[in-house]
């Protein structure tokens, strides 16, 4: 069994150990915004450890929606190549956990109504995304068969 190793970022590891630790039941938002909060379990394509990656929630149906925007930074988060090296994660939502399968969405009319839904649940990416020429990768996650 791999080890899991925490977030390099502290408050990103807190928010984890608290979300994870309660059973879903505390640390499910951002901060003090009220806005909810996933945790997707993934594994490392390089260490082939476990990551535990807090994203926003954002439901479309059945899947989620997930926004690799790293606050705009100009680089890709490293759960990125995680995710596409290795499609099968887990999604904690609250106080439940899903089996499911991620895929990059590239086509461009699929993107933009995901990016549209993810946009209107958290503004915060459109704001990240006017600030990088980087195109924020975005990937749906489905129920695992
Ligand atoms: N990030 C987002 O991109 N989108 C969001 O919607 C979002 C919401 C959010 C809400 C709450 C919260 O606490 C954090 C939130 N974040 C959000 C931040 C998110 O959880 C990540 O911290 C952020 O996206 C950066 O992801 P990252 O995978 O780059 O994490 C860094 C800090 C990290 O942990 N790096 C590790 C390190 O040691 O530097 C490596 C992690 C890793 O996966 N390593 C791979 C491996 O094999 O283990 C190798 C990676 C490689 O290619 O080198």
């Amino acid at each position: 069994m791999s080890e899991y190793i925490p977030s390099t970022s502290e408050w990103v590891a807190n928010q984890v150990e608290l979300y994870e630790s309660s059973g879903g039941t505390q640390g499910n938002t951002l901060m003090d915004t009220g806005m909810p909060v996933i945790i997707v379990t993934n594994r490392g394509h390089k260490t082939g450890a476990i990551r535990k990656t807090p994203l926003m929630r954002v439901a479309d149906g059945d899947n989620y929606i997930l926004v690799a925007s790293k606050g705009g930074a100009p680089d890709n988060p490293s759960w990125y190549y995680n995710l596409k090296a290795d499609p099968n994660v887990e999604i904690r939502d609250k106080t439940e956990v899903y089996k499911m399968q991620v895929h990059e969405v590239v086509d461009p009319v699929e993107r933009e109504r995901v990016w549209n839904i993810a946009a209107s649940t958290f503004p915060g990416y459109q704001q990240y995304q006017n600030n990088t020429d980087r195109l924020i990768p975005v990937f749906v996650a489905e129920p695992a068969e």
